[in-house]
């Protein structure tokens, strides 16, 4: 009786999680994150034993003993639940823990990340908790003196609700199965793709490689994501058109291999989001493929009196844009590949803007689908209807990754770095200063472009006691960061990135 409650409850669970994953377009489901958790943490030679053993049904084949296992700890955990129904619930959470752990392991994460995840927990433990009384009195724990026929009947009221959650949780689940179709088929087109590109590597000198501070080019799967899109957008490229119209002599449309066979430029940008707060991760560094949008605005022939383009995303998200920037020699880029990948679905698959030096609610609109030459005068975008300016120049800005804030360490050298960034101005100097002690310049990695952040690193002899260190950057242009604090709204966070650390 407990063990199969304890699988219902977690069926219900599953099957929510699967659904809502579906509905998303998550690249993985939470039973597959765990899977392929599975797979990273095996060691090498024995996945590759395994897949010598089985050929191409490794993954199915993972994913069935993922269940299984999931079922046998869930029948556990029902059996459990049978003499304490928190104990259960408790481990249910445990359980949830695992796979947040697993998910978060095998996506950007979003805002819609974890739901799948936490909804399908609250849903198993919900599932148990209406489902363990009445098993503890159909296995008569309860009572000794229960007649033999109420028993009976509690035990027939508990096999009927457990069956209809049980075929509620087959339905939903296979639903969520049937969605999650559509991002399969977009994964394979995104796989056929054969583009002229490869991963450039790292410009020498670039990266100081320090543990714990940022590379300079970050992985597409640990890019920063930020949208509005709960879920996300499935075009495939066959069907990707972009409209170029408004204030120009000739509207144009183009598909994905209309861009393809315009030749592909390359671009290390680095790209920021105005929510980034001083100190905090909403900023990544690649190489982008693309077209040049000056190219492309240049034979739509654009009028004299326009100002701003106004570009939608295939979810009808906008986005206003100074023409000026799109039009100067900057790389704004019509981007199809990030690191020499076509651009994953959550990073805008497949044709997404970049510019260089402006925040990204202003400039990078992924699933890009209409670009109107227009003027500010005459529209309002997603985010300037929400209080955020019209126009977001990025604010020169540094950040400290290593040491880490409130971290503690023996006193000594002590190798204190991190990034700085003013995208298409350039970084001059990086200044740290320890508690009250003058400024002092770090030394800086290369700059292999101004459209990039810069490392710098600054070696410490830290003396024993409680440390305040603080970075401070200058841009190409002179400007030093200003010490005044601001928030991100409207136009992006200010102040210097100050950390404490303890030496002993
Ligand atoms: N379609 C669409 N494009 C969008 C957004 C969005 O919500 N929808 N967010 C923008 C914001 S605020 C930022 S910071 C960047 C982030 O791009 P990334 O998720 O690839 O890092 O995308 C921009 N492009
Ligand atoms: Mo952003």
């Amino acid at each position: 009786m407990g063990a199969l409650l304890g699988v219902v409850a977690a069926a219900a669970g599953l099957a929510v999680a699967e659904l809502l994953s579906g509905i998303f377009h998550q690249r993985v489901s939470p039973v597959v994150a765990v899977a392929e958790s599975i797979i990273r943490l095996t060691p090498g030679d024995v996945v590759e034993f395994v897949i010598s053993l089985v050929g191409q049904y490794d993954k199915p084949l993972l994913v069935v003993f993922t269940l299984l296992g999931l079922a046998a700890v869930s029948a556990g955990v029902g059996v459990v639940a049978i003499r304490s129904t928190l104990g259960a619930q408790g481990l249910f959470v445990l359980m949830g823990v695992v796979v947040v752990l697993a998910v978060r392991a095998r996506l950007t994460p979003s805002m819609s990340t974890y739901i799948p995840a936490v909804l399908g927990v609250v849903v198993a433990m919900a599932a148990l908790a209406v489902l363990a009384p009445r098993a503890a009195v159909a296995a008569n724990r309860t009572t000794a003196t229960q007649p033999a026929d109420t028993r009976r009947s509690s035990r027939r009221d508990f096999l009927r609700l457990t069956g209809v959650v049980a075929a509620a949780a087959v339905m939903v689940g296979v639903t969520g199965r049937v969605l999650a179709q559509g991002r399969a088929a977009l994964e394979a087109a995104r796989g056929q793709l054969k583009l002229p590109i490869r991963r450039r590597p790292t410009p020498p000198g670039a990266d100081l490689a320090v543990t714990g501070l940022a590379p300079w080019v970050t992985d597409q799967d640990d890019f920063y994501r930020i949208d509005t899109a709960l879920s996300v957008p499935q075009i495939l490229p066959g069907e990707w058109e972009l409209r170029i119209h408004g204030l120009v002599d000739r509207e144009m449309t183009l598909t994905y291999q209309d861009l393809i066979d315009r030749g592909l430029t390359e671009a290390w940008v680095t790209l920021c989001c105005v929510s980034n707060q001083v100190g905090g991760g909403l900023i990544s560094n690649a190489s982008w493929s693309g077209v040049p949008i000056a190219d492309v605005l240049a034979e739509a022939g654009v009028h004299d009196d326009a100002d701003a383009v106004l570009s939608t995303s295939a979810d009808d998200w906008t986005c206003g844009t100074p023409l000026s920037v799109l039009t100067d020699d900057r790389n704004a880029l019509f981007a199809v590949a990030m690191n020499g990948e076509p651009l994953t679905a959550e990073h805008g698959f497949p044709v997404r803007m970049v510019v260089p030096g402006l925040y990204g609610y202003v400039s990078a609109t992924k699933w890009v689908v209409d670009f109107e030459v227009t003027r500010f005068a005459d529209f309002t975008a997603f985010w300037t209807d929400r209080g955020w300016a019209a126009e977001g120049p990025i604010k020169t800005q540094s950040r400290i990754d290593v040491p880490g804030d409130g971290s503690s360490f023996a006193a000594g050298d002590v190798v204190v770095a991190g990034v700085a960034w003013a995208q298409h101005t350039g970084i001059a100097k990086v200044e740290v200063r320890i508690a009250d002690q003058p400024w002092v310049e770090a030394s800086l990695a290369d700059e292999p472009t101004i459209d990039s952040w810069r490392q710098w690193s600054y070696v410490w002899p830290a003396q024993p006691g409680s440390q305040r260190i603080q970075v401070r950057a200058t841009d190409q242009s002179g400007e030093t960061q200003t010490e005044a604090i601001a928030d991100v709204l409207p136009d992006g966070a200010t102040g210097w990135h100050t950390i404490t650390v303890d030496v002993g």
